[in-house]
């Protein structure tokens, strides 16, 4: 979402580096690129107009001016302000009550559904019994469509019965919850095309009995402009205590993400990045700032890794290739980890690459990744028809055998072939890594 402005902001960087000293004309000139870019990027003017202010007096003092190296200087002040107009520091939900509770609202296909899902799914990562809420009670398929979410999440769902009107499922579900120690439920809201009485009114009647810890709205970022000013329009009329901006894996400018905070006043708790169960961020001010100025954000990238990777099963693993038995239901295991940290191009965000060269390692990737992608599918495929015999004892896998595996996962049998010999070779590259790590420890 910001490619376009993270390519304009390091070119301006570029050029202010390049000099050795920066006169009142440079900074002057300098900030009249930063404004463009921004405007460029369709943040709101006023917004601009507050971000160069509060830039300017800081770049034409001594910081900068009489500093030995003026460029960095000047970059990590634009960082500062950038962090600033993000919300300085990261905005939390509030998780106390008995149980804590939180409505998410918005309008129509902002999100609410699949944000309602994920956090659900966040939380329950994080050891927290969660129940979901269906609380747009006018259509049925709203219902059913984060029922099916629980259940691959694995979360419970408590839906309205006939006739039921919204207080009433709000006010059963604080009891339920009650009964079954939850520790925090998350209520799903209607949406509408834009926000009307009608809306409100459902709403604070919810509020009233729910007497929520936290509203939230979710907000499609893909909107731009307009986004703000529907999260400004329910801030007034609602009171929110946090936003959630879905869609930044979209290719808008980036122009809401950016004004929204400063707009409203009110934080962004978490951003969506796609539209699977785990395109969840916790928003942080500083790392998005790092990321658009192309600083990238190594911190969120471990943290993604570690959430992927089961801890036990990567011990299991290490202990394996310890013992040199790596098997192929360990390979599954891999496999399986791989996909949840999710495709390669959405990771290259965060990687502290200029985005021209990113754009490039995403056109070349996304086609090897979607390769692998393909692969991966077939080898789980072609593993779970083996016997666990099979798996952990891949020697026995003659023609017949391979042939039945073949058809028992609707694959060409060239395909079981080709998992064998990778397999085989990851099996001799562990070999020969833990070989190189005796040697070194002989060493030392
Ligand atoms: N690319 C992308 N798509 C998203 C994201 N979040 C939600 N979506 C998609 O947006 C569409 C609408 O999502 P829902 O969760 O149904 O939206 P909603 O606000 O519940 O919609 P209503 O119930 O009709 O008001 C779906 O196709 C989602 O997959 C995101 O962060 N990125
Ligand atoms: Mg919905």
């Amino acid at each position: 979402m910001f490619d376009s402005l993270s390519t304009s902001l390091q070119g301006i960087f570029k050029r202010v580096r390049g000099h050795g000293r920066l006169s009142e004309e440079n900074v002057q000139e300098t900030m009249r690129e930063v404004r463009l870019a921004l405007l460029e990027a369709d943040v709101h003017v006023g917004v601009v107009k507050e971000f160069i202010g509060g830039l300017k007096d800081r770049c034409l003092g001594h910081e900068v001016l009489e500093s030995v190296t003026p460029g960095q200087q000047f970059v990590k002040l634009v960082q500062d302000q950038l962090t600033k107009l993000l919300g300085s520091s990261q905005a939390t939900i509030d998780l106390n009550g008995d149980p804590a509770t939180l409505i998410l609202l918005g309008l129509h296909g902002s999100g609410k559904t699949t944000t309602a899902g994920k956090l659900a799914a966040y939380w329950k990562r994080q050891g927290k019994n969660v129940l979901l809420v269906a609380g747009d009670i006018r259509r049925p398929a709203a219902v059913e469509q984060l029922t099916i979410l629980g259940q691959q999440i694995g979360v419970d769902v408590l839906g309205p019965q006939p006739g039921e009107a919204l207080p009433d499922l709000g006010q059963r579900a604080l009891e339920s919850a009650r009964r079954s120690a939850r520790e925090l439920v998350i209520y799903d809201t209607g949406g509408r095309f834009q926000i009307d009485d009608e809306l409100v009114s459902e709403l604070a009647a919810l509020k009233r009995v729910v007497k929520p810890h936290n509203v939230i709205l979710v907000a499609d970022a893909a909107l731009g402009q307009e986004s703000v000013a529907i999260a400004e329009s329910f801030h007034e009329r609602v009171n929110l205590t946090g936003l959630i901006l879905t869609k930044l894996d979209g290719d808008a400018r980036g122009g809401a993400a950016l004004s929204i905070r400063s707009m409203t006043g009110c934080p962004i708790v978490f951003t969506g990045t796609g539209e699977k169960i785990e395109d969840l961020e916790p928003f942080y001010p500083d790392r998005m700032a790092s990321r658009i100025l192309g600083m990238g954000d190594v911190v969120s990238l471990v943290e993604k890794a570690e959430q992927a990777i089961d801890v036990d099963s990567a011990e299991r693993m290490g202990r394996r290739l310890q013992s040199k038995s790596l098997n192929l239901e360990d390979f599954l295991d891999q496999l399986q980890q791989m996909k949840k940290m999710g495709p390669l191009e959405n990771l290259m965000d965060m990687l502290p690459i200029p985005p021209q060269l990113a754009g490039v390692v995403k056109a070349e990737t996304g086609g090897v990744s979607a390769q692998a992608g393909d692969f991966a599918r077939k080898a789980e495929a072609i593993i779970q028809s083996m016997t666990p015999r099979e798996r952990r004892n891949p020697k026995i896998l003659d023609g017949s055998r391979r042939k039945r595996i073949a058809a028992g996962s609707g694959v060409h049998p060239s395909d079981v072939n080709e998992l064998i010999r990778r397999f085989q070779q990851a099996r001799k590259m562990s070999k020969k890594m833990l070989k190189m790590q005796k040697n070194l420890k002989s060493f030392v």
